[in-house]
């Protein structure tokens, strides 16, 4: 890992903003405060950060329905996404966009999304773009990236996108974030031949990349070499992070698919945090109590960002008629 001290404790603190987020958020979907169907990211947050942390408000994501980590970790507001779960007109996207469809362009982050497969082509497109707008203001070559999992990496707009992306050379990256389940649907089942989903993007002409999506440095180091790739103009790229997720589907789901002890396993040898914390203490490269320290302050901006969702206003009657239409 050759991340000095601060950008270990900023990559720590993402990682357990979005842990933290969430598990907060268990808790009050199950009292049925929380309108809507959400999805959790816990298990996964390594992956979101070890590829942000590479990225400028200028690089664009696309996410999944799984969005929260992505957000967070592309720099959207705590508060501001709180609040737009809770349903508020003061949310990031005015209470509107909810847990599943959460978007802030300013931060390069163009939205959570409920169509399984949807990313891919809407990251493209921003890519293309990308390559005509030409450079960030540190002269590199704007890029966008797809988190897509492996159901979605099932899906015909998936396979549609990587040949777009490949025959127009554009600056997109597909992060494929395999945690084994497409809702209840083992990977193994569902994805043909090899189970291998990157091989997919090589047989459309890609270079592509695998790694232990629940190790932040492999993260952070293999998204180095695949961004140094595109941003020297070599066109898209693509890569397989195996990773987990911590509660089911959705909120709710019972999850009899998983087998027996499969979470206990889970949880003591892949949990990503539990590791970071584990390999920086190690290597000394940080204090236990750096980490412990970072750790009271994320869970004060957390209890804060609830207890302002909390407060925030409701939507008006009048709220229903306005952002209908956008005009270009
Ligand atoms: C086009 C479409 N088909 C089906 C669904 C229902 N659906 C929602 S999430 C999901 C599974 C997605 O699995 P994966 O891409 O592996 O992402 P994960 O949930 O594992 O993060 C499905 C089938 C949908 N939302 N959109």
């Amino acid at each position: 890992m050759q991340l000095s001290r601060e950008d270990l404790l900023g990559a720590y603190r993402r990682m357990k903003t979005i842990r933290d987020f969430e598990e907060l958020l268990h808790e009050e979907i199950a009292t049925g405060e929380i309108a809507g169907f959400t999805h959790l990211y816990c298990g996964q947050e390594a992956v979101a950060v070890g590829v942000c942390e590479h990225l400028s408000d200028d690089d664009k994501i696309v996410s999944t329905h799984r969005g929260h980590g992505h957000c967070l970790a592309k720099g959207c507001d705590v508060t501001g996404m709180m609040k737009e779960i809770w349903g508020s007109r003061e949310g990031l996207c005015k209470g509107k966009g909810g847990s599943m469809h959460i978007a802030d362009t300013d931060k390069g982050m163009l939205g959570a999304n409920g169509i399984v497969g949807a990313g891919a082509p809407i990251a493209v497109g921003a890519a293309m773009a990308a390559k005509l707008d030409g450079k960030d203001k540190d002269g590199k070559l704007k890029v966008a990236i797809a988190f897509s999992g492996d159901g979605a990496c099932n899906q015909g707009t998936t396979f549609e996108a990587m040949n777009m992306a490949v025959v127009t050379n554009a600056p997109a990256i597909f992060v494929f974030e395999n945690n084994h389940y497409s809702e209840h649907t083992g990977y193994k089942y569902a994805v043909g031949t090899s189970r291998d989903i990157a091989s997919r993007a090589e047989a459309f002409g890609m270079k592509v990349w695998r790694a232990d999506g629940t190790d932040f440095s492999a993260v952070h180091d293999t998204m180095r070499e695949v961004l140094e790739h595109v941003r020297a103009g070599n066109g898209p790229a693509a890569v397989e992070f195996d990773t987990e997720r911590f509660y089911g589907h959705f909120e709710g789901d019972p999850q009899r698919y998983r087998g027996k002890g499969e979470m206990d396993r889970i949880r003591s040898e892949r949990d990503c945090i539990k590791n970071f914390r584990r390999t920086v203490t190690e290597a000394k490269l940080l204090e236990g109590s750096d980490l412990d320290r970072v750790d009271e302050e994320v869970a004060k901006t957390i209890a804060d960002a609830v207890a302002a969702a909390r407060a925030a206003d409701r939507p008006t009657a009048e709220d229903v008629l306005t952002d209908v239409y956008i005009d270009y």
